[in-house]
């Protein structure tokens, strides 16, 4: 009986000693006993990595009690879920979040230091997780940590890739990749649930099957793979809501093939088992497109099915009439890199649970929105069909009856205009017929969100004009947000703590509006020197990491300018080398005396760029040379230097962008969806310098443009601008700077002529020339401002001030209430 059980229960709390308790000492005995026993050293002897694995245990310890009682209150009420689906997941580190979030970050340091240990230098041991590319990865790891902290009843869906994205390794100012083998060192962040899999089925055929006298289609799979889920738990802030974070990884099928073993094969037969593993094996180190690959279909898939079965299978535990659906689920695509789920809930709903096509339809397009991170055409996957029908052949009927019935309701709507119809047809037929997936997301989700206002306006005129037109309502947009645990808490301790100090009160970290209060003392000289001297640390910090990984000395007295982004022809790093080459040059031409005037700069820049991008790997180069020419020039010195931060990543930006002064986001306008590191910048008190672009343009509207540096076209001149092409005057500093490059000023000559020729006349997409003139102004204004440093602590405080609408609580909380519709469900204490 249920008071039988009850009170067994509460007999095995009492022999656990109820829960586990976070005072130093008892956390110093747990760290001991893991030591021991997990990590299997003497207690009298262990080092600092040892320190990081047992101590990550007993955090692990701690986050697993949280994590049952969560689940366990979410089973209870029931209430409805979102499950949040992406292929892409940055979450860096975690000890030091975790911490965090639990609330027991100096009961911890306090156990370390007594145990001889320092906490910095031990969360410093733990590797980061990358299994993710650029900002939507980055993206979902934050917003995760959001949901967790706003108790909503969430759960995140991905693969656990054996190999995260590369590494990048410098030689001779060239990148190179190495394989990021992160498991190498153990994971002590996730949960193998061995018995959580599911089988997921691929190729074959499709047949008719005859049920008490109806006709369904059956699909004989020719390949089976498991999938294994691996549990990582997300704790929230302030609150004992933990949520579930769950990793597909691709296994062998344990059902057994007789013929192939029959063959007498049996080495064979077990190392083709083997390769069921590469699916999960590697994520894709391209953020832009993996058009018409197999691998990346299979992993799509992959991780649509597994996720899929998980979500029905935990509605169906508890509900019969699949009416319910919509009321218990709404599923989120981040991009439309999962959008393969549509067709597979599809194919359970007619063919499974033989709901009808019609029921189906109607259900699976009140479950499904989908958010969109690019605008870049190339982006928008398209899957070649004969790879489709070779694949997932009963996925690719099923698009095909989703198109034909789109296709009727728009004739409904536009009549015969065949044009227009071929445009948004799912189905293009071309050289090579394939799916446009957009198309389909579009067509089958309830709402398309954008990542900031700007970036919607551009779905809305350009990318899906003609869906805008038909369906209005289903457009919203949700400017991207980012998390202040990690990004102001987790990264700059120092600066925390002032905040709380000034504002008497934690309770920012859980209420971001309360940041505003800070505009207050925006002018009060004291809060000025205490800000002064927390930046000036966390620039000494910056300061050891460059001269620990390049070797150069830098003055904490320059003015330290950064971009660290992924490299991109659209995010302009080469408009930024551009400009540095050009200040180097006014500094060579400068009599002697002059030179006392000029702000000294540190110029950091750091990224890593696609494999196959040979534009973006040029860039490097190029900033590696110059580099070697500019850090050599006694006529230079302390007044300008130029760094490259090799392996650009989560724990690299921790350490960053507490440091820096000046930030660039330079985008060519109308290019960047949102951009979300100029939000960590801007919270940590670094201005910008930046073109109205995606979320910039809210910035604005937030701390007005007196508090940052704005420059460039603005987004309805760009397409004017490109038509004038090389009729456009560009200043004549543009033309000497590109020159000097081409002319082999900083050598590889002929290695940069194909770069040179990108900035040229009628081929400067990017409008590098049209925008450089207001570039080299808003430099130049950057300058004159770091001079008057009451001036630039005031800026400074009003951009954290001001950087409360940039946390992803609060795009979260849209979301949740617009999108979603979801409620929290908060965990008892
Ligand atoms: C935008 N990645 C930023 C950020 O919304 C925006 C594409 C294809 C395959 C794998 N990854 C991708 C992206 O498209 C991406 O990272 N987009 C970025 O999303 C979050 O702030 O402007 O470029």
């Amino acid at each position: 009986t249920s008071g039988e059980r009850t009170a067994k229960a509460e007999r095995m709390f009492e022999l656990m000693d109820g829960f586990l308790k976070n005072d130093p000492l008892s956390l110093q005995k747990d760290i001991l006993d893991h030591v021991e026993y997990t990590v299997a050293r003497s207690r009298f002897s262990f080092d600092d990595f040892e320190a990081y694995q047992a101590l990550s245990h007993c955090i692990r310890d701690r986050l697993i009690e949280r994590w049952h009682d969560t689940q366990l209150h979410f089973k209870r009420k029931d209430p409805k879920r979102v499950y949040f689906l992406s292929l892409e997941y940055l979450m860096g580190r975690s000890l030091s979040n975790s911490i965090i979030n639990l609330g027991i970050r100096d009961q911890c340091a306090d156990a370390l230091s007594q145990l001889g240990f320092e906490f910095e230098v031990v969360a410093e041991q733990e590797g980061d997780a990358a299994l993710g590319n650029g900002g939507l990865a980055r993206l979902s790891a934050c917003q995760m940590d959001s949901l967790a902290t706003m108790d909503f009843p969430a759960w995140g869906y991905g693969l656990r890739y054996q190999y995260g994205l590369f590494r990048q390794v410098i030689l001779d100012g060239f990148q190179h990749e190495q394989p990021d083998y992160w498991l190498n060192f153990g994971n002590p962040w996730e949960i193998e649930r061995v018995h959580v899999t599911y089988p997921v089925k691929f190729y074959g055929t499709v047949e008719e099957e005859i049920l008490n006298g109806e006709k369904y289609k059956i699909w004989i799979p020719g390949e089976t793979i498991e999938a294994v889920a691996y549990d990582n738990p997300i704790p929230g802030y302030g609150t004992r809501n933990t949520i579930t974070l769950r990793l597909w990884a691709a296994k062998p099928s344990n059902q057994h093939d007789m013929e192939a073993y029959n063959t007498g094969d049996y080495i064979d037969a077990v190392v083709n088992r083997q390769r069921a593993e590469t699916i999960s094996s590697i994520l894709y180190p391209d953020d832009r497109s993996h058009q018409g690959k197999e691998l990346r279909l299979k992993q799509q898939y992959f991780f649509v099915s597994a996720s899929l079965q998980d979500i029905i299978r935990r509605f169906k535990d508890v509900h019969k009439d699949f009416n319910k659906f919509p009321d218990k689920v709404a599923l989120q695509l981040n991009d439309i890199h999962p959008a393969l789920a549509i067709p597979e809930v599809m194919r359970v709903f007619v063919d499974e649970e033989h709901l009808g096509w019609n029921k189906a339809f109607d259900l699976t397009c009140k479950i499904f929105s989908f958010t969109t991170h690019t605008v870049q055409a190339e982006a928008l996957e398209k899957i070649p069909v004969d790879l489709l029908e070779s694949l997932l052949p009963r996925h690719l009927q099923i698009i095909y009856d989703i198109n034909s019935y789109f296709m009727e309701e728009l004739k409904k709507r536009i009549g015969l205009d065949y044009n227009r119809l071929a445009r948004m047809s799912i189905v293009e037929e071309g050289a090579v017929k394939s799916i446009r997936v957009a198309n389909l997301s579009l067509f089958c989700s309830h709402t398309v969100n954008g990542v900031s206002k700007l970036h919607s306006e551009l779905l809305q005129t350009r990318v899906f004009k003609d869906f805008y037109e038909l369906w209005p309502e289903k457009f919203q947009y949700k400017t991207n947000g980012v998390t202040q645990r990690r990004w102001i808490v987790v990264s700059n301790p120092n600066l925390c703590a002032l905040i709380s100090k000034w504002l008497g009160t934690e309770s920012w970290i859980r209420d971001i509006d309360l940041l505003i209060g800070l505009r207050e003392y925006a002018t009060d000289i004291s809060l000025h020197q205490e800000w002064q001297m927390v930046r000036r640390v966390n620039k000494m910090r910056l300061a050891e990491y460059i001269e620990a990984t390049s070797g150069l000395k830098v003055s904490l007295d320059a003015m330290f300018d950064v971009q660290i982004k992924r490299i991109h022809q659209y995010k302009r790093q080469l408009l930024n080398i551009l400009g540095i080459i050009h200040r180097y040059d006014c500094i060579k031409n400068m009599a002697k005396d002059d030179r006392r005037k000029v702000v000294p700069r540190v110029c950091i820049i750091g990224g890593k760029a696609a494999p196959g991008y040979e534009m973006a790997k040029k860039m490097i180069k190029l900033c590696h040379a110059v580099a070697e020419k500019i850090n050599n020039d006694s006529d230079v010195g302390d007044l300008l230097k130029l760094v490259f931060i090799p392996d650009y990543n989560v724990s690299v930006a921790e350490l960053v962008i507490p440091g820096a002064d000046l930030s660039q986001h330079i985008s060519t306008a109308g290019h960047e969806a949102s951009g979300t590191g100029s939000m960590k910048f801007l919270m940590n008190g670094c201005l910008l310098l930046a073109t109205a672009d995606g979320s910039t343009v809210e910035i604005i509207e937030e701390i007005g443009e007196d508090n940052m540096f704005l420059f460039g076209a603005k987004v309805h001149e760009v397409p004017t601008l490109r038509e004038k092409g090389s009729t456009i005057k560009v200043p004549l500093q543009f033309a000497r700077v590109v020159r000097m490059v081409r002319d082999g000023y900083f050598g590889f000559q002929d290695y940069f002529k194909s770069l040179c020729d990108t900035v040229e006349g009628n081929s400067d997409y990017y409008l590098l020339g049209a925008d450089f003139g207001s570039y080299l102004e808003a430099q130049a204004a950057a300058d004159k401002a770091f001079v008057d440093q009451e001036k630039w602590t005031r800026m400074s405080i009003l951009s954290t001030a001001g950087s409360g609408r940039f946390s992803s609580d609060r795009t979260i909380q849209d979301y949740a209430e617009k999108t979603w519709g979801i409620e929290p469900c908060r965990c008892p204490l």
